[in-house]
C-alpha cells in the first residue's frame, strides 16, 4: 500500500507536469539548524528578517504542519528556449514568465493533492493546516528536495536536479501519511569552484551564501541602497542574478529548454530595445510584469536598477 502510493503520487505528479518528484520523511533538520543558525547570527539574512521568524517551524515540519509525516518534493524546469540579448539590462531566467512561478507551481501542486485524495478516498493532509508550500513559507526547500533524492546543493548553493541542473523551481506538499522514502543522492561538486571563482561579489563564503553580497538580494530583496563596494559589480543585472547556475558544468550538461506552457516568457524581455527599458513608465510596468515574478521587485526598485546599468559608479 505504502510502495503502491508513492508510486501513484510520483507518475501523478509527472503527469501534472512536474520534471521531478521525490518523498522524503517529515523530520527535524537538525544538521540545518546549527547551519541556518551561524546564518542568521552572522547577519547574511541582511534585511530579509522574514527568515529570521518561525525558526522553529522552518526546521521542524511537525511544527509547521502537525501531524504530517511525509514531505513529497516536486521539481519545474524554468530553463527557456531564448535568451535576452547580451546588451540589454539583464534578466535572470526565473523571472522571464510572464506568470509569477508561484502561482504556477501552487496549481500544480492543488491537482496533485486532489489526485492523491481522490487514490486515498480520505484527506491524506489535514485541511486544518497551509501544506501546500513555494518560496514563501518557512520551509528549507533545496534541504527537502536533496532529502526526497532529487538532486544535491551545489557550492553555489542551489539544488541542482539529477538530469536537469539547477534551472529548476521547487514545491513541497506536506501530507499525513507514511511513504516510501527516496535514498539522497550523492554530491556532485567534487572539486570544482567554477560558481565561487564566477561570482563577482564574492557572496559564496566558508560554504555559505552571504545574501547581502548576493546580486539577487541587492537587486529584488534589499530594502537599503546597494552599496557602494557593490554598485560596480552588479555585472549588467537588473532583476536577479544567473552567473553561479550559468557557469555550472552540469548545467551545461543537463539545462535543457522546459516545455511549460504555463511559463510562456514576457514578450518584451526579448523585443524591447534598449531605450525602451529607460523608458519604463508605471502604467507599462503595471501591465506587462502585473503577473509576473518581476512585479515582486517594484517599480521604484527596478528603476533605480536600470539606472545603475546605465551609470554604473566608477
Ligand atoms: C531567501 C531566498 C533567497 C535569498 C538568499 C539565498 C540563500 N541561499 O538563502 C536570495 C535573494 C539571495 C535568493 C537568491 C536566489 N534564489 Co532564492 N530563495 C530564498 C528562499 C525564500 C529561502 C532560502 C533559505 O532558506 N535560505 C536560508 C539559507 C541558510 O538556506 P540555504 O542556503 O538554502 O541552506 C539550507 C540548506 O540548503 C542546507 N544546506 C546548504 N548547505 C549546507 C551545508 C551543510 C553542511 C548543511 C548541514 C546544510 C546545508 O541547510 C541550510 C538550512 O537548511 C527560498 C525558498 C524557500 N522557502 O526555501 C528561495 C529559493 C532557494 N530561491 C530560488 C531561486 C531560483 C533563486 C535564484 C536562482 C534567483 C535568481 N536567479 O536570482 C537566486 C540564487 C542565488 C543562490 N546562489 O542561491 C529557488 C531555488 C531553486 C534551486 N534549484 O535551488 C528557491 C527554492 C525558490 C523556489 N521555490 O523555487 N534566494
Ligand atoms: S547569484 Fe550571482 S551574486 Fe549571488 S552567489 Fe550567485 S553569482 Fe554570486
Ligand atoms: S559550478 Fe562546480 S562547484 Fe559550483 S555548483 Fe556547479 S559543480 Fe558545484
Amino acid at each position: 500500500m505504502i510502495e503502491e502510493l508513492s508510486k501513484v503520487i510520483k507518475e501523478t505528479a509527472l503527469k501534472i507536469g512536474f520534471d521531478a518528484c521525490g518523498i522524503t520523511k517529515a523530520e527535524y533538520l537538525n544538521e540545518d539548524a546549527a547551519y541556518l543558525f551561524t546564518w542568521l547570527n552572522a547577519e547574511m539574512n541582511g534585511s530579509m528578517s522574514f527568515m529570521k521568524n518561525n525558526f522553529e517551524k522552518r526546521v521542524d515540519p511537525q511544527k509547521l504542519v502537525p501531524g504530517c509525516k511525509s514531505v513529497v518534493v516536486v521539481l519545474l524546469n524554468y530553463f527557456p528556449d531564448q535568451i535576452q540579448n547580451s546588451d540589454l539590462p539583464k534578466i535572470a531566467k526565473y523571472a522571464y514568465s510572464s506568470t509569477d512561478y508561484h502561482y504556477v507551481i501552487k496549481e500544480k501542486l492543488r491537482l496533485l493533492e486532489a489526485e492523491i485524495n481522490r487514490y486515498l478516498g480520505e484527506q491524506a493532509a489535514d485541511n486544518a493546516y497551509q501544506h501546500l508550500f513555494v518560496d514563501s513559507a518557512p520551509v528549507l526547500e533545496r534541504r527537502w528536495a536533496q532529502k526526497a533524492g532529487l538532486g544535491w546543493i551545489g557550492k553555489n548553493k542551489q539544488l541542482i536536479g539529477e538530469g536537469l541542473g539547477s534551472f529548476c523551481f521547487i514545491g513541497t506538499l506536506m501530507l499525513n501519511v507514511e511513504m516510501d522514502y527516496n535514498v539522497p543522492l550523492r554530491d556532485k561538486c567534487g572539486n570544482c569552484t567554477k560558481c565561487i571563482d564566477a561570482c563577482p561579489t564574492n557572496a559564496l563564503v566558508n560554504g555559505k551564501l552571504d545574501a547581502r553580497k548576493c546580486i539577487s538580494y541587492l537587486t529584488i530583496e534589499a530594502k537599503e541602497d546597494i552599496p557602494a563596494e557593490y554598485s560596480d559589480k552588479l555585472s549588467g543585472y537588473v532583476v536577479g542574478c544567473d552567473i553561479c547556475a550559468d557557469v555550472c558544468p552540469w548545467n551545461k550538461k543537463w539545462a535543457i529548454p522546459h516545455n511549460h506552457s504555463e511559463l510562456k516568457p514576457i514578450d518584451e524581455i526579448f523585443e524591447w530595445k534598449k531605450s525602451d527599458w529607460d523608458n519604463l513608465t508605471l502604467s507599462q510596468y503595471k501591465r506587462i510584469f502585473k503577473n509576473s515574478a518581476i512585479n515582486r521587485v517594484g517599480y521604484k526598485k527596478l528603476k533605480r536598477n536600470l539606472e545603475m546599468f546605465n551609470n554604473p559608479p566608477i
